[in-house]
């Protein structure tokens, strides 16, 4: 398939920044992709360009590729992969991932798929995942920012995020939930009727809980860049003390983020403390190369994850696979900049029995390709936000259509 033409746009995203969506025209067919970004990055990210830059090169790229035939995405996500430069640098992983997306996007439509069903068939489908697919589909759990600080919010809280998460049995109503470890690989855990009925219900127990938070959280209250409840606490731990009433449902976790603290702390410390309030989940609870620390939390029972840690980038989780430094990790396609090299890091993952979680940036856009992507590549967690602002609702409405129509 020969690309016509490619337009760049600039659009606006979730925080009133400029981002860029990208346009392909293919044999009569037109799709879009738009690329969100973060604000609390890995310095291993690959780079993004801005807008200007990308319009500069523009020229030149579609002439150089108009006269190629792609035969499929994987082929096109390779020249991409081969003319962008060391870390994307020439091209930009924000354009790059926009016209691995678009493509994709068209390829599917001239099939009559969904971008995650031609997915499906171009890679899960293939022998490369094969050893590794469920047989069912399993629902994937939400691991939801309902607290925040950081570098994302205007508060006094140094850790980024405070998480309930959905992967408790009782949230299925009889139904057994997609749980942890083994229990991935085997049949017991997988369900098949009524998905839409279940998301539901998760969804009003989020939504319920929100409500809940709202009434008891110290006021004045607001909310930060993902949508979640921001507002000065008495320390760092308060919020978890506030979320302990939910444990009947949700397990809990957070984003440390600690990349982004700059000031000394007691890591012992905090990790003691977070022990003692039953927190499961930590996502970077040390800087972006400390592969040792992470490691050694992981033997005090937290199940620790990798995301400025990892970045989406297959040669930071060799080495983190190595030092046997987490048990799951984040996927941010933006982080890496196309969606052959997405695939290539979820499958060395989900090969060593780690879990994945397809996450959202902190300035998002409307589109909802991340969905696609996730449930293609048979993720088990999404970390959308909470389903509040319309840029994060736009993912859960899109999970909801792919279970109501296509499960
Ligand atoms: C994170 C993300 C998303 P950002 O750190 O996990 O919540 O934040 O997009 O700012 O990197
Ligand atoms: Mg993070």
């Amino acid at each position: 398939m020969k690309i016509e033409d490619i337009k760049i746009n600039k659009i606006l995203d979730s925080r009133g920044m400029w981002t860029i969506e990208v346009e392909i025209l293919s044999e009569g067919i037109r799709e879009k992709a738009s690329i969100p970004s973060g604000k609390s990055r890995g310095s291993y990210e690959a780079k993004n360009l801005e807008y200007e830059d990308i319009l500069k090169n523009l020229k030149e790229f579609l002439k150089k590729i108009q006269d190629i035939n792609f035969n499929g995405s994987k082929e096109f996500d390779n020249f991409l992969i081969e003319n962008a430069g060391e870390n994307k640098k020439e091209l930009g992983a924000n354009f790059t991932l926009g016209l691995s997306i678009a493509f994709s996007r068209i390829l599917a439509k001239k099939e009559n798929l969904e971008l995650w069903q031609y997915l499906k068939k171009e890679y899960a489908d293939q022998d490369e995942l094969k050893t590794i697919q469920r047989e069912k589909f399993y629902m994937p759990g939400l691991m939801i920012n309902v607290i925040g600080g950081g570098v994302h919010s205007n508060n006094n809280l140094d850790f980024q995020e405070y998480w309930l998460t959905t992967d408790k049995r009782e949230l299925q109503n009889g139904l057994t939930p997609p749980r942890m470890g083994a229990d991935f690989k085997t049949d017991k855990c997988g369900y098949n009727n009524d998905l839409r009925g279940y998301f539901d219900d998760v969804l009003n127990k989020i939504l319920n809980a929100i409500k809940k938070l709202e009434e008891k959280l110290p006021k004045p209250l607001g909310k930060n860049d993902e949508g979640a409840f921001c507002t000065n606490f008495s320390d760092n731990y308060q919020p978890f003390v506030f979320l302990l009433e939910f444990k009947n449902d949700f397990e809990l976790g957070a984003d440390i983020a600690a990349n982004q603290i700059t000031k000394l702390v007691n890591w012992k410390r905090i990790y003691d403390k977070l022990k003692v309030l039953d927190v499961k989940y930590l996502e970077d609870p040390f800087k972006e190369d400390e592969f040792e620390n992470f490691a050694k939390l992981r033997k005090e029972g937290f199940k620790v994850i990798g995301d400025d840690l990892t970045v989406t980038n297959v040669e930071r989780l060799k080495i983190a696979l190595e030092k046997n430094s987490v048990d799951g990790v984040i996927v941010k396609p933006n982080q890496v900049g196309t969606i052959l090299e997405t695939f290539e890091f979820v499958k060395l993952a989900k090969e060593n029995n780690l879990f994945t979680i397809f996450s959202h940036r902190s300035g998002e856009t409307n589109d909802h390709w991340l969905i696609d992507l996730g449930i293609a590549f048979d993720t088990d967690f999404f970390k959308i936000g909470p389903p509040l602002q319309g840029e994060r609702v736009a993912k859960y409405n899109r999970l909801r259509e792919i279970l109501e129509k296509f499960l």
